[in-house]
């Protein structure tokens, strides 16, 4: 009978479409111009399912783009597949497949139960798309320009037998604190002390089960430290929901910001970085710029510049986020 119900509100809606629109035409005199609104939702990961809490986001996100629809606001909803890093590489290697493939079945598979929800997006597409390489080429150029990218020696834990560094969550080992034994790379969960994996006591890759080494690499990074003012203020500004910008305090109200690591050395799945060949840029680097690769794809398909959503001070943006992605995306 549920489904029965289901049936007959969806057709009482397509019969009444008509007044529907009506109802938000007479409505849309009381709330002023029309608005431009990007909407975008997180993206998900590649390397698992759609889950529960993904969808809570991603349903809240397309409730409010129905919405605005229906006041007859000019709105776009993008999103798509976070696609690069370690763990794709890996997944895809295990599998006996490349990572294209990973991506498209996986893709394909998180579409299908986004779209069995009931969630539509204006365009789906995933980070590792010509159009998004194509944005952080232009991103990365004029980071350059602005001299904001350093070079420094970075120590990390490298896996011997796999041929790899390993990233925090790779590694674990004994707590260099409390001494509490099999805990993560980055901190502890016995006594919440945060530390790097080269700091843990007896450490071992997750990956090939042996003793990972120290070894160094160069990385580049991003002088955010130039931005410090500018963070600090715009953080504060009531561009964020409140909740965001006190959360933000601790980040951007200390002193001086540390630097952000964006790339990785070979082997790692992403794009090369184009002046520094054998590096990649992390995947926090690319993932969010996504966004904006998607948007691209649809403007190409659309007869639509991409600058009127992106670079237009008359055009909103809104991005749907779990708060613990609210550092990484205010540095996007
Ligand atoms: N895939 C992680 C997360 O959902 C990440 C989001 C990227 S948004 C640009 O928490
Ligand atoms: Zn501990």
């Amino acid at each position: 009978s549920q489904k029965k119900r289901k049936g007959s509100i969806a057709r009482r809606f397509r019969e009444n479409r008509a007044s529907f629109r009506f109802a938000a035409a007479r409505f849309r005199p009381t709330l002023g111009a029309m608005r431009r609104i990007l909407v975008t939702s997180a993206l998900p990961y590649i390397n698992g399912h759609i889950h529960l809490g993904y969808l809570v986001e991603a349903i809240q996100t397309d409730i409010w783009v129905r919405f605005q629809k229906l006041r007859g606001h000019d709105v776009r909803y993008f999103c798509a597949d976070d696609t690069h890093g370690t763990a794709t590489m890996l997944r895809a290697k295990s599998e006996g497949r490349t990572e294209a493939e990973l991506i498209a079945a996986v893709s394909a598979d998180h579409q299908q139960d986004l779209a069995g929800f009931g969630i539509s997006f204006d365009h789906f597409s995933n980070t590792d798309s010509d159009a998004s390489r194509e944005v952080c080429h232009d991103i990365w150029k004029a980071l350059r320009a602005a001299d904001m990218i350093v070079e420094k020696d970075v120590e990390q834990l490298f896996d011997t037998q796999e041929g790899i560094f390993l990233a925090d969550r790779f590694v674990r080992g004994t707590c260099p604190n409390c001494k509490t034994p099999d805990q993560p790379g980055d901190n502890c969960s016995k006594c919440d002390a945060t530390y790097t994996p080269a700091d843990l006591i007896d450490p071992v890759s997750v990956v090939s089960g042996t003793r990972p080494e120290v070894r160094n690499a160069v990385h580049l990074l991003v002088n955010i430290e130039k931005l410090h003012a500018f963070l600090d203020e715009w953080t504060q500004s009531g561009t964020l929901p409140s909740e965001s910008a006190n959360y933000l305090k601790n980040f951007f109200l200390t002193e001086p910001l540390r630097d952000w690591d964006v790339s990785r050395p070979a082997p790692y799945f992403g794009f090369e970085i184009p002046d520094s060949p054998g590096n990649y840029w992390y995947v926090w680097f690319d993932a969010p710029i996504g966004y904006i690769g998607s948007t691209s794809e649809w403007c190409a398909a659309n007869g639509q510049s991409l600058d009127d959503w992106w670079k237009n001070d008359h055009a909103e943006i809104h991005h749907f986020i779990g708060k613990d992605i609210v550092y990484f995306h205010t540095l996007f």
